[in-house]
Order: C-alpha cells, then structure tokens, then sequence
C-alpha cells in the first residue's frame, strides 16, 4: 500500500521553512575535551551502563565536536533554511552556575558552527536546554530545586551575551514532560529519579517558571538590541478515543491531551495548568493523605510573568494512540491522575520504535487542537520522524511517514488556516538515542558508528527531503 497513496498538492507557503534538527548530547561527542564539564547523561552512564539497552552512551556519539564541518556541509546541500541544534550547558560552564568561568574552547566551538552555517545562509535555532544537565547541579537536586531556575536564567543570558549578536532563535527547553516526568518520576531518563506522582509535577514548575523567566529576560535586556525571537518545544502526541463514537472515549482523548500536552502548553499560553489537572491532582492528593495538592500552584505574578512567555510555539510530533479512561494504575502516579488509557492498535504499521506507529493524520489533528485551543499561535515543528534499527539507506517507510506528515501539515494550513511556519524533521543524523543507544536509527543521513571518523552517508530520505525544499511540493 506504500506506493499508492496520494500527497496533498498544495505547495507550501514562501514564508514557510525547512529546517532539521540534533541535539549536543546525542551528537557531539568529546564528552571530556575542550574543557567541557559532566552532565547528568555522562555521569549516569558512566556509573552504570546497564541504564542504556546496548549499554553505549554519547562519549563520541557522531563525534560531531570534531566532525561539524561535515554536519555543515550536509545541511549545505540539503538545502534547508535551519538548523535546530542545542547548546550542551557543561561545554560553555563547566560547573553550571554563578561560580563558574565561562570555558572559551567551548564558546570558540559553537561560534565556529553559529559563523559557518551562517556563512550558508542556514540560520541557527538553538535549544538551550536538551536533557544534558550539569551534573554538579543535579548534586544540589536538579530541577527539584528552585535554586535551579536562577543557574537556568544565567545559563540563558550568558548564551544571549555570547551569541546573541548572530542567533535570532531561541528554544528555552525541549521536551518537559521527557527530562521532567520520565526523569523524575518514572526514573527511565537521566537523571533516573524514581517519584511517581510528585517528581514530574516539581520538575516541571521549576522548569516552567525558568522558561519564563528566561522569555522575560530576553525580552528586558536583549530583544531591542538584537530582536530575535524566543519560543520553546512541548511534545505532543495526538489521542483518537478508542472507540470513535464513543462519548466516554471522546472525553478520555480530551483528558489526556489536557494532562499530557496542555500541562506545559496551557501556563506558558493561557497561564495556568489545565483546570482539569489543578481540579483532580488535588482531589486525589487529599483522598491519598497529602496536605496539599502534589500539583504546585503558581502565584498571580507567576502567572502573569509566564502567560504569553513565547514567539512561537515548537511542537515534536511522532505518533497518535487511542484513548479510553481506566482507573487500574498505581497511586499516586501521573498515570491515575491523568485517568486515561493508551495504546495504539496492531493494524497501524509499526516502526522499530515501540511508541511510533504509522498515523500521520494526528499531526493536523494537534495543529487545529493547538489552533482552537490558543487562538492559532504560530507553530514550528520541530521534530518528526521515523525509526528503523537496522542499516536503512533505503528507507521508504521513513519516505512514506514524512511524506504523510507534511501532507498532513499542508492541509492544516489551506484547509483547516492552522499557523505552521515551518518544519524540521528528527535528525539530520544517526544519534545516541538515549536509553536505546545506538539501536534506533532516526537520521536522514546513515552514520557508520564502527569507523573512527563515523563516516555519514545520505539515505533515499535525505534525497527526498532535499527535493521538497526544493520543488516546495510533495511528489
Ligand atoms: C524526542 O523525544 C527527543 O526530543 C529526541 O532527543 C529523541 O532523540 C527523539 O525523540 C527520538 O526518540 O506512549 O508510553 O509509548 C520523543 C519522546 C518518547 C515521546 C516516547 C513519546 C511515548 C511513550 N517520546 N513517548 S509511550
């Protein structure tokens, strides 16, 4: 059936860009070179390489640190307009906070990156805060500590100060409910802290309050001078009620995207958390003994401080599941708070992910969620992508889901008038993907992870991306 579908025919708007996307962690390597400090991801692999399926970790990674010169001239021919790549905070402060000195060799390094893709036209969206934590401030708790939200807002300015002259894109965080939830509830990312129901939730306050903090910083002290643009990325998946004509399901599709997605989105757009969480995180926090809600609240200037907090809004889409409500979880969790059951049926074509099967129509469902939601913010996509573990130079079913997706995105905007502004797959390259190594390949262009140099060689996918910039059509 891969061969039978029908693109949109729409093209895509002029102002509409093209960009692709890594992250230091999993790309740089040289996790000890030029005077970089430990992460949290260096320091817990290091301590136990059982955490990680293959039991690798991003010691060389793609060696990018070295070989960005290559990643540059790949972007080069591909053609895209961006390159979202993020900052690793050890690389520019060894030691995270105040007290430390800035670490020029790593200043020098992302300069040189900043200069030349510029020198490509190829403009640098930076994230600012993909997962790799200083590990010497996960010592004084990490993002359970509210002491971290001031390191964060000197980490951000210190990277508007240095490259804020040449970087008109920023992206507070990636990810929230990743490093947040699945980093200190569920224990399965670094810094692997195991609190069902109250770490995430912790996390996520502080994190959302640095986010914030950071957008208003920007805005008093760099954005009349060097006029950019701050925005931040939440993931999103899309939930379908499991059985559609359902009323109950309809309403669990709804819950879960309130818990899963309006938890981050609904402070930084609207300035609160979703009622709906607020509402039952606090009743069930009562009926299990908690004095106060497991849910923190924020105080009315917080919330004016963070409501509007962006430019534009990143969204990463992988994959739709179907929704129904359950209340056979353990407590307290985030999972019974939230109430909801997903999974996603055997008949959608799986990719060698375990959590992204083949459902492209979510992508413009969230985009008109998104649109009804916030009043059609604009929308960058910031990742997408498809998973293959095995060598995948020819990679149709990678072709076949970005193909779905941009059809998807095309039709959010001409039929549905959702504000997309552009779009960046996940990845550019092969990478460390965190706890499953080097066992999941997302990267448009193959890496050869046994050849000292990790050679990179182009797939059909990258090929096909290039010629969608190009022709601003799908074929
Ligand atoms: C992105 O996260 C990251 O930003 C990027 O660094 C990473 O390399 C890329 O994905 C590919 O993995 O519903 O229980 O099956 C995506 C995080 C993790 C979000 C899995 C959805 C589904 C869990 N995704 N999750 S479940």
């Amino acid at each position: 059936h891969l061969a039978s579908t029908q693109w949109s025919n729409y093209s895509f708007p002029k102002d509409f860009i093209f960009g692709i996307t890594t992250s230091a962690y999993q790309i740089e390597g040289a996790w000890s070179e030029g005077g970089k400090g430990l992460s949290i991801w260096d320091y817990d692999l290091h301590q136990n390489s059982s955490l990680v399926v293959d039991k690798t970790n991003g010691d060389i990674a793609c060696n990018s640190y070295h070989r960005w010169k290559e990643d540059v001239e790949l972007l080069k021919h591909l053609g895209v307009n961006f390159y979202r790549f993020s900052i690793s905070w050890t690389r520019i402060l060894p030691l995270g906070g105040k007290d430390t000195k800035i670490n020029d060799e790593g200043v020098k390094y992302y300069n040189e990156l900043i200069d030349n893709l510029l020198a490509e036209e190829i403009l640098p969206y930076i994230t600012i805060y993909h997962w790799d934590l200083p590990q010497v401030l996960q010592d004084k708790g990490g993002w359970l500590n509210e002491t971290l939200i001031e390191d964060y807002v000197f980490y951000a300015r210190t990277l508007f100060q240095l490259f804020g002259d040449r970087v008109k894109h920023w992206i507070t965080f990636n990810e929230f409910f990743q490093f947040c939830e699945v980093g200190y509830s569920d224990g399965q990312r670094a810094p692997f802290v195991s609190s069902p129901g109250v770490g995430g939730y912790q996390c996520s306050h502080n994190a959302l309050l640095a986010h914030g903090r950071a957008y208003r910083m920007y805005e008093k002290e760099f954005k009349s001078i060097q006029g950019g643009n701050v925005g931040v990325t939440v993931d999103g998946s899309w939930c379908d009620p499991l059985t559609p004509t359902s009323e109950s399901d309809q309403g669990a599709a709804e819950q879960f995207t309130q818990f899963n997605y309006g938890w981050f989105t609904y402070p930084i757009l609207l300035g609160n958390y979703p009622p709906i969480m607020i509402d039952r995180i606090y009743v069930l926090s009562k009926q299990q003994g908690y004095e106060s809600s497991r849910l923190p609240a924020f105080t009315s200037e917080e919330i004016k401080m963070i409501k509007g907090s962006y430019d534009f809004l990143g969204l990463n889409y992988y994959s739709t599941y179907l929704c129904t409500f359950s209340d056979n979880f353990s407590q307290p969790s985030f999972e019974s708070d939230c109430g909801v059951l997903s999974s996603q049926p055997e008949s959608w074509e799986p990719s060698a992910a375990d959590w992204i099967k083949y459902s492209p129509w979510g992508l413009r469902e969230l985009l008109v969620w998104i649109k009804e939601h916030f009043n059609n913010p604009p929308v960058l996509i910031t990742e997408n992508g498809w998973a293959y573990n095995s060598l995948d130079l020819d990679d149709t079913e990678r072709i076949h889901y970005l193909n779905g997706c941009l059809s998807e995105v095309l039709k959010a905007i001409y039929e549905k008038e959702c504000n997309v502004i552009g779009y960046a797959p996940w990845s550019l390259l092969d990478t460390f993907e965190w706890t499953m190594g080097y066992t999941l390949k997302f990267g448009l262009v193959h890496v050869d992870f046994e050849s000292a140099n990790r050679t990179r060689i182009p797939k059909r996918s990258y090929n096909m991306f290039r010629n969608i910039i190009s022709s601003r059509r799908l074929e």
